[in-house]
């Protein structure tokens, strides 16, 4: 019985051992049932007592220290198993996460939303309507005379004979005074049409009118009512201007500016030197007007107003192109 053969098989078998499979057959080689160490234990069966107490006590030895190493080994693999395992499921918790995108309103409906808002405070209602009008509610009702140059073919789009896209949301005005007695205080919001398109001008663009009428109403509620909207909207500190104008359909009317955004009044090139943006049309209903709705004009009196959406969006937020609204570029959009 050669134990010195039987201990170098042990080490030469270790000696290769290079993977977690090498160790499994060689483990199965040695320890198994009909591995070496049985068959040398076996072996002992053929030696005398002597002999097979002491080959007996050796080869035991040999064995417990072998299996000792394979389970070393065994615990070496496994630790390196992990090691990879971690690596391969290694996070890194600092990176940035992925950001969802998430849509917005449009910088016109936030500007919408915001007179609305101030309007809506300040006790008015909001009705909506047509945008195919008739000329009658959109010219005639309006006092805007057949000779009109806001009549003409190329400020208008026509349908048909007697039917256009409304140029203004003043016609569903007329219709609120139609269908009800004062006290009226509304503003009508919507999309208007005008056959013009350059820098300044969309074919399609987007007004807020707005109307109260009632008995005693004078120009000085006018004045207050539109101060305490541009204070809300451009801020507490803004200057306001009333400046004399004409419109068909309002007797007085003003032009109301507010103090340039940009150069606060010194003179840049969006207020054209003079210090002043005009952002609101206005004036006393005139009685032709309140009259053509069924209105006694010696009963009741009103004052109405209109703005456009864009160029106040355009004041808010610093556009100079009103067609980049409409190009429908979110790279654009979602600035605001
Ligand atoms: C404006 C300017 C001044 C206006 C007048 C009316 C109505 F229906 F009462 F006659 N609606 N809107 C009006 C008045 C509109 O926009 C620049």
């Amino acid at each position: 019985m050669n134990i010195e053969e039987l201990h170098n098989r042990v080490e030469s078998g270790i000696a290769s051992v290079k993977t977690i499979e090498d160790l499994k057959g060689f483990k199965l080689v040695l320890l198994g049932r009909k591995g070496l160490f049985a068959e040398y234990l076996d072996g002992l069966k053929s030696l005398n007592k002597e002999e097979r107490k002491d080959f007996g006590r050796e080869i035991n030895s040999l064995k417990s220290e072998t299996e000792g190493r394979l389970k070393g080994l065994e615990d070496h693999f496994a630790e390196e198993e992990r090691k990879r395992e971690q690596e391969r499921s290694w996070i890194d918790i600092t990176m940035p996460g992925k950001i969802p995108l998430t849509g917005r309103k449009h910088p016109i409906t936030q500007t919408f939303d915001e007179i609305i808002r101030i309007f809506s405070s300040l006790g008015f209602s909001v009705a909506e309507g047509p945008e195919v009008e008739t000329e009658h509610y959109n010219f005639e009702a309006l006092n805007i005379p057949k000779d009109h140059p806001a009549r003409d073919m190329q400020d208008t789009f026509y349908i048909e004979p007697g039917i256009v896209l409304r140029t203004h949301t003043s016609p569903m005005q007329i219709r609120v005074m139609e269908s009800q007695l004062p006290p009226v205080r509304v503003i009508v919001p919507g999309a208007v049409y005008r056959c013009d398109h350059d820098v300044s001008h969309t074919p399609m663009f987007h007004q807020v009118e707005g109307l109260l009428v009632d008995k005693g109403v004078r120009f000085s509620d006018l004045k207050g009512i539109l101060t305490v909207f541009i204070h809300e909207m451009f801020g507490p500190d803004t200057p306001v201007r009333f400046r004399p104008s004409y419109f068909p359909f309002t007797e007085p009317s003003a032009e109301i500016d507010i103090g340039c955004v940009i150069c606060a009044g010194d003179g840049c090139r969006l207020c054209k030197e003079t210090g002043w943006l005009e952002i609101l049309g206005s004036g006393m209903v005139h009685p032709q007007v309140l009259r053509g709705v069924g209105y006694d004009p010696e009963e009741v009196s009103g004052f109405a107003f209109g703005m456009g959406v864009e160029r106040i969006a355009m004041l808010r937020f610093g556009i100079d192109d009103i067609r980049q609204f409409y190009y429908h570029d979110t790279r654009f959009l979602s600035q605001f």
